[in-house]
């Protein structure tokens, strides 16, 4: 095990480093027991200046050539490569792979869809018939008189066109608010398919191809498109059709939730199929009563990160915690398996697990790591790969051979709000509507929208960003609405449940508690991002807020980004017309002609715009700016008059 460098030790105080208590109580044991973890690394490895601005291009063997990021038109590449050409290129090429990691997921589950609908796959079925039968319908499906399975097929046909179609639109863009569509078809940029849309991306910022920022900035939003109303929207409403819609459901998040005397199972990653056949395994008797016979008390699974989230918001699977805890958690000593699929899954887990005597285990054809152990996990056969990861960690329960430290941290939280859930949730079962949230938007109650979603970054402190940028909108009457590692993060803060209506400012208070709910609402993993679109999307349709989604009083953030996945959905957001916000930085350089058009240009076009700044406040003042901005356009700028919404004036909004 590599030692932690004493320069390091001395650089890191472990309170500017994280807000979560647990995760700092591991990381100074992990500097008793001479671990070393990804805030460690970060210390001891400063960004590359040139590269965090975007400034430097390796797009052939001529170069790689440096701008001056403080002098940006004081010198061009090799090439002749302008700042503008070089930082499009590079963005574009990160957008690619962001739409590209959520589009093989939305193909994986799509697959997986085909093979439960062709009876090929028995192990998962279709839960959700009525959303299978809405969707088709929305997406103008002749399926009268069809079986659940007919309809299954004819659904899955149709989605497929969204990775493999080269010409025309993609099939969810039916969805998109009539305005928008309108925008995007006048702009060119309407995606075809994802695979088109990502190869284009390849092929034009090759050596001499596209050497114009405009037209390159046409094809990132086609990708970033082709991911938000494509792959992950295919993921996310697919599962739900497999797996369950999500609707409110209490979970446990943070370290306190894995127990010392259980096998304690994870599962960290991204595509939810895995995790539902652990759910299987750990529940099966036999492997229950092996682990009793070896001492447990029982299995305990729990989830990190974003397939976690998915599984917390369907079935109330208790959550470790969010990317920058999944080495730290290993610490403890007490996981005896962690078994992963895809993305943010961090090399360095599979020393720390060596260190700790933990079962690492890759699953996954597309992610192998050096030093993990391999378990295929098929579809046809899926508890061939569960079982033996329940197997294994029962053995290593049996001899752990390390110290066992849990925080004894737990926060309680209410998850699973999907658009559905919130249609009913407002409405009521007969009157299901956005209605309500319409009209208290109208009426000032709330002032507007944020979706705060995304990473954690070891650059900036674990969760703090993000707890203070939430804190800071829901006083000021902002409804926030969360996904992925963000909605971790403010569950630890003990944001997700009713009573933080108290930290509310009066008008979002007030509608929280009339309706029951928290200020900040979870929906899902980072594909599940598609959910806030969709819940954009039915306020366009409810009318009185505009007639585009660049309309609205919203804004979106990651205040702790760090993934090429984080970039493709904040340029989606901006594509769609929302105002977004990254924490950390942004690659670009300043007062150049290709960040001004994302900053502002894309704005003058009708769509929506990016910003960025690493202070919470700050970001938070540039979100209310902007809904305060749309709210005067809407001319609801001025509150009206506060009546309370009895049953008769909710009959009336009906
Ligand atoms: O997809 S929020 S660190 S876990 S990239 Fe990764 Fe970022 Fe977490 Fe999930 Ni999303």
């Amino acid at each position: 095990m590599e030692k932690l460098d004493k320069t390091v030790k001395k650089a890191v105080a472990i309170k500017d480093v994280t807000q979560c208590e647990a995760t700092g109580r591991m990381l100074e044991k992990a500097r008793r027991d001479g671990v070393v973890v990804a805030f460690d690394r970060a210390a001891g490895m400063k960004p590359c200046p040139i590269g965090a601005e975007s400034a430097c291009c390796k797009m052939c063997y001529m170069g790689p050539c440096r701008l001056n990021a403080r002098d940006p038109y004081g010198k061009v590449g090799v090439c002749g490569a302008t700042i503008d050409t070089i930082q499009s290129r590079n963005l574009a090429r990160m957008v690619a792979s962001g739409s590209a990691a959520h589009n093989d997921h939305g193909m994986a589950v799509l697959e997986l869809f085909k093979g439960v609908a062709n009876g090929t796959i028995t192990d998962y079925t279709i839960k959700d018939p009525y959303k299978l039968e809405a969707l088709c319908l929305e997406l103008g499906l002749e399926i009268e008189g069809m079986t659940i399975q007919e309809k299954a097929l004819a659904l899955a046909d149709e989605l497929e066109k969204t990775y493999t179609q080269t010409e025309g639109e993609i099939p969810f863009v039916k969805r998109v608010p009539a305005k928008t569509l309108e925008t995007w078809r006048k702009l060119d940029i309407v995606p075809r398919g994802a695979m088109i849309e990502v190869m284009g991306i390849m092929s034009r910022t090759h050596m001499g191809c596209d050497q114009h920022y405009e037209n390159i900035t046409k094809a990132i939003s086609k990708a970033a498109l082709a991911d938000g109303w494509g792959g992950s929207m295919v993921a996310t409403e697919l599962g739900d059709i497999m797996f369950g819609t999500p609707s409110p459901v209490q979970a446990d998040v943070n370290f306190g939730v894995l127990k010392e005397d259980h096998v304690n199972v994870i599962v960290h990653g991204h595509e939810p199929n895995l995790f539902e056949s652990m759910l299987v395994s750990v529940s099966d008797p036999s492997l229950v009563q092996i682990a009793r016979d070896k001492g447990a008390k029982g299995i305990n699974l729990v989830g990190m990160c974003c397939s976690g989230a998915e599984m917390m918001s369907r079935h109330g699977v208790p959550h470790a915690g969010n990317f920058m805890s999944t080495e730290p958690v290993l610490v403890t000593g007490a996981v005896d398996a962690m078994a992963v699929d895809i993305q943010c899954i961090q090399q360095g887990l599979a020393k720390t697990a060596e260190f700790y005597k933990t079962h690492l285990i890759t699953t996954n054809p597309r992610c192998h790591i050096e030093g993990a152990r391999h378990i295929e996990f098929e579809e046809h056969t899926p508890r061939e790969c569960t079982d033996e990861i329940v197997t294994l960690a029962i053995a290593r329960f049996a001899d752990r051979g390390v110290d066992v430290e849990i925080p004894q941290i737990i926060n309680k939280g209410i998850h699973g709000f999907s658009h559905e859930y919130i249609n009913y949730m407002l409405g009521g079962s007969f009157r299901s509507s956005y209605a309500p949230l319409n009209d208290n938007i109208i009426n000032g109650r709330i002032r507007g929208v944020a979706g705060v979603v995304g990473c954690v970054n070891p650059r900036v402190k674990q969760d703090w960003v993000h707890v203070e940028l939430v804190k800071e909108l829901i006083k000021n009457d902002v409804l926030v609405i969360q996904t992925g590692c963000s909605q971790i993060a403010l569950a630890k803060a003990g944001l997700t449940v009713p009573e933080a209506a108290v930290l509310a400012g009066p008008g979002l208070r007030e509608v929280c508690e009339a309706v029951g709910m928290p200020p900040v609402l979870g929906l899902g993993s980072c594909v599940d991002n598609t959910r806030i679109l969709i819940a954009a999307t039915a306020m366009v349709n409810q009318g009185g807020l505009g007639d585009s989604i660049a309309d609205l009083p919203v804004a979106g953030a990651a205040p702790e980004w760090m993934s090429e996945k984080a970039v493709a959905i904040g340029q989606y957001f901006v594509a769609s017309g929302v105002f977004t916000v990254f924490g950390v930085g942004f690659p670009t350089v300043k007062e150049t002609k290709f960040h001004d058009h994302l900053f502002g240009g894309l704005e003058d076009q009708g769509l929506g715009k990016w910003g960025v700044t690493k202070d919470p406040y700050e970001m938070a003042a540039m979100m209310l700016a902007h809904i305060d901005k749309k709210r005067k356009e809407l001319g609801i700028d001025k509150s009206r008059e506060r009546v309370l919404t009895d049953m008769a004036s909710r009959r009336e909004l009906a």
